[in-house]
């Protein structure tokens, strides 16, 4: 393809853009020296930041910000070219000092890239490398979804994603599953800028990686521009000499490079003169550059070059999805420049003068943004304001969408998935605008969830009008499968760290697109391990969304172990921004799910969690459900009240509500007063606990004796509940599952693991036992007795 030349900067610009550059590289690096360095340390720890890893990206983030990218264009930077970014914003006045010399302390810019913690707008967040790659595919994604079902303002452009990424991220599996995802939703407007300077952490990257990169990148469908040369070695090459020189480096080994990049002048020419002395041209080519310019000549890579990179960028001209491999150099025009040990490497004292001397920074001026520079204060800020990027406006908050109470589904016995599925059913019917919101995912377990109710009526998600072939070949099944823009569901492939990425991006459309989205993303229980980083890295960046995780626990029975959950409720206890629940009846599944859109949108809300259940069980008859509402809400009501002052109490969670019931049924033969609590959500309650004032956990204890008995059960592990016994110090035993599971029945399973109604009155009168011997009271007699 042509660059058109009419699109790039004329050649003042272009200089400018230089100088621009130097800065840019100068506080990056700067900022990260003078929290090592100079800020003062009260615990001795190295600060870190990553001074070479900067200089790498210096000139593609420069290129990038002050010329390429326009307002509505959103970006993930590679995380440890956090400084470049703040350094960036900090020129566009949109960054402060104070956050600058505060880099990595408390309330100060951040060591990686964070919409929630940084205070200039970061768009993706990154530091778990490989992540915020395969977030930007999906907000592609996302970005199309919104626009294809007219949720984004009339006359709203439709920016570019663009990654700017370290070549090791790679190396990371999620960024592969992300690509094949995307070639099969078509995904468009998306740049993938590779910051390819073959170094990762530890190494060197393989020598042939660019073939590969560009092997696996052409096959889903991508462009990939090569950034390889700057335009010095451009014009070299012409000259007599210039094809051995080219074929030289083309065939220089990383390692190679990287050693000559870092020894400099007189390293380039014992070796250029060994190997192509005899080369026609090289000898005059050696002669007339003395060390210094032969190492500018030789490390003059594409991605160091700001004409070279924006003749690049300026060659993606329609919106296939573009991968733009730029040859940099790790350290760039730093004394770190190439060194194999220096992605962690920081300039010391010494290096730091040079380096400030070469930058013409005099001492006290170093945060000065013209300090140094070749262009005049005046001019350079007219320049600075009027860049493109530069006009973006703060997110303004899109309006909540409202959420009516839903409708139990009825049914005297019914299991929380089917459940789940009823009332999605119920609100594809619906022509609210709480249904019209709402963007369902599965990864390849649409049916098994319980969505094809909901599927059936709404359609899925594409670019293009597929029909269902299966339904025109009058093939019977109970499931359409009509694809098209208007579809309200995103079939995944099975890849649950997609399925998080993608509820990532969609929890974020409020905020990156202007349009809300109530994302809700169902999987099994199990595989939320699977895609554990990529939750995590979802709840980091506040993206709301619903995960509905089912079926769960050894309830599964006899699909076995592998498929059997037994830590996830901790995990639902311990994620931040993700709220927690585990109902057991169905009228509780619609009034959190009602809660769950809510809390979606509250300012100070979240992401919820529901972990379900196929175990089909009778459903309460319930006269009065709005006067435990809000406990179900809080995480716990008394399923059966216990007397003031009663002895035991048995709390249960979710599926096993049958076995926790049987158990109280005979535990009333011998103590009266015994209550039954439901927890639905022991991370609302334990937060709560933990919040210091009188909690929801308190209230409904303090309806026991001192130093009463409370048995804990669920189907998971037992030390999700058991810090209920702490609440008012009564005496517990938690049942739980903490072995791996097996198929087996439910009697079978659940008597092996010790959760079925004989091991809960066993856990009844070992309880009791302890209470007596300090308190004295009601007894139980064990089984074994
Ligand atoms: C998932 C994950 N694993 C490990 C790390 C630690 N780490 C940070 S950067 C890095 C190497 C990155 O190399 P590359 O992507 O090539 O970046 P650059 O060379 O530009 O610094 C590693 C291993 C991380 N941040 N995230
Ligand atoms: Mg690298």
């Amino acid at each position: 393809m042509v660059p058109q030349k009419s699109n790039l900067p004329d050649a003042d610009a272009i200089d400018t853009l230089e100088e621009i550059e130097r800065k840019v590289l100068w506080l990056s690096s700067w900022l990260i020296h003078n929290a090592n360095h100079i800020r003062p340390s009260r615990d001795g720890l190295k600060v870190g930041g990553h001074q070479a890893s900067c200089a790498s990206a210096v000139t593609l983030l420069t290129a990038l910000y002050m010329s390429v990218l326009k307002p509505e264009d959103r970006v993930a930077v590679k995380p440890h070219a956090s400084p470049v970014f703040h350094a960036i914003q900090y020129l566009f006045g949109r960054q402060s000092r104070d956050q600058l010399e505060r880099f990595r302390s408390l309330g100060g810019a951040q060591s990686y890239p964070s919409r929630t913690k940084d205070a200039d707008d970061v768009d993706f967040s990154t530091g778990s490398v490989g992540l915020g790659v395969g977030a930007t595919l999906f907000g592609a994604m996302v970005r199309d979804y919104v626009r294809l079902h007219g949720l984004a303002d009339e006359g709203e452009p439709n920016g570019r994603i663009i990654a700017l990424m370290g070549d090791a991220e790679l190396d990371e599996g999620n960024v592969f599953e992300a690509l094949l995802e995307g070639w099969k939703h078509d995904v468009r407007n998306l740049w993938w800028v590779i910051d390819y300077n073959r170094q990762s952490l530890d190494g060197v990257v393989h020598d042939y990686l660019f073939q590969r990169i560009k092997d696996f990148f052409g096959t889903v469908g991508w462009n990939v521009i090569e950034l390889k040369y700057g335009k010095l070695l451009q014009a070299t090459f012409t000259e007599p000499g210039g094809d051995a020189l080219m074929n030289w480096i083309d065939t220089c080994s990383n390692q190679l490079y990287a050693a000559l990049t870092f020894q400099g002048g007189s390293a380039w020419r014992t070796h250029l003169k060994a190997d192509l002395g005899r080369t026609k041209g090289i000898k005059a080519l050696l002669d007339d550059h003395d060390d210094d310019a032969l190492h500018r000549l030789m490390t003059n890579l594409g991605g160091h070059d700001m004409t070279a990179t924006l003749e690049a960028f300026d060659q993606a001209t329609d919106d296939t999805p573009q991968c733009f491999v730029a040859y940099t150099i790790k350290g760039y025009n730093t004394p770190l420049a190439g060194h194999k040990d220096n992605h962690s490497g920081l300039m010391n004292l010494e290096q730091m003068a040079a380096f400030k001397a070469v930058h013409n920074i005099r001492d006290g001026h170093e945060w000065d943004i013209a300090e140094g520079l070749g262009i005049d204060a005046e001019a350079l800020q007219a320049m600075l304001d009027g860049v493109a990027f530069n006009q973006r406006a703060p997110a303004t908050p899109v309006a909540k969408v409202p959420v009516a109470a839903l409708p139990a589904p009825e049914g005297e016995s019914m299991s929380t998935q089917e459940a789940f599925g009823r009332i999605l059913n119920d609100l594809a019917r619906d022509d609210s605008d709480l249904a019209a919101r709402i963007v369902t995912t599965t990864p390849d377990v649409t049916v098994t969830t319980n969505l094809a109710g909901w599927v059936n009526q709404r359609g899925l998600f594409h670019h293009e009008e597929l029909a269902d072939l299966f339904r025109e070949e009058k093939v019977p099944s109970a499931f359409k499968w009509t694809m098209g823009p208007a579809g309200q569901h995103i079939e995944l492939g099975i890849a649950e760290n997609n399925l998080f990425l993608l509820l990532a991006a969609l929890g974020l459309s409020d905020r990156l697109f202007g349009a809300r989205l109530l994302p809700v993303g169902a999987l099994y229980d199990p595989f939320i391990a699977r895609g554990l980083d990529a939750l995590n890295y979802a709840c980091y960046q506040d993206a709301r969304f619903m995960v509905v995780a089912t079926p769960s626990g050894i309830t599964l029975a006899p699909e076995g172990g592998a498929h059997q959950s037994v830590s996830t409720p901790l995990i639902g206890l311990g994620q931040p921004g993700l709220t927690s629940y585990e109902p057991a009846f169905a009228d509780e599944v619609a009034l959190i799910m009602s809660w769950g859109f809510g809390h979606m949108q509250a300012d100070d809300g979240g992401s919820v969690y529901l972990r379900l259940s196929t175990r089909t069980i009778d459903q309460p008859r319930r006269t009065d459900f709005s006067a435990i509402a809000e406990d179900i809400i809080a995480g716990g009501y008394w399923l059966k009240t216990p007397s003031p002052g009663a002895e035991l109490a048995i709390a249960y969670t979710g599926a096993l509500a049958p076995e926790a019931l049987a158990a109280y049924e005979q535990v009333l033969e011998d103590i009266p007063g015994a209550g039954l609590l439901a927890v639905t959500s022991a991370d609302r309650l334990y937060a709560d606990w933990q919040s210091g004032d009188q909690g929801h956990a308190e209230r409904l204890l303090s309806a026991l004796a001192p130093g009463a008995a409370l048995v804990t059960v669920l189907d998971g592990h037992p030390a999700t509940l058991a810090w209920l016994g702490s609440v008012a110090n009564h005496h517990i035993v938690s049942l739980g599952v903490d072995r791996f599971g097996q198929s087996g029945d439910l009697p079978d399973l659940y008597r092996e693991y010790g959760i079925d109604a004989d091991a809960i009155l066993d856990a009844a009168a070992a309880a009791l036992t302890k209470r007596q011997r300090k308190t004295g009271g009601a007894r139980l007699p064990l089984a074994a007795e």
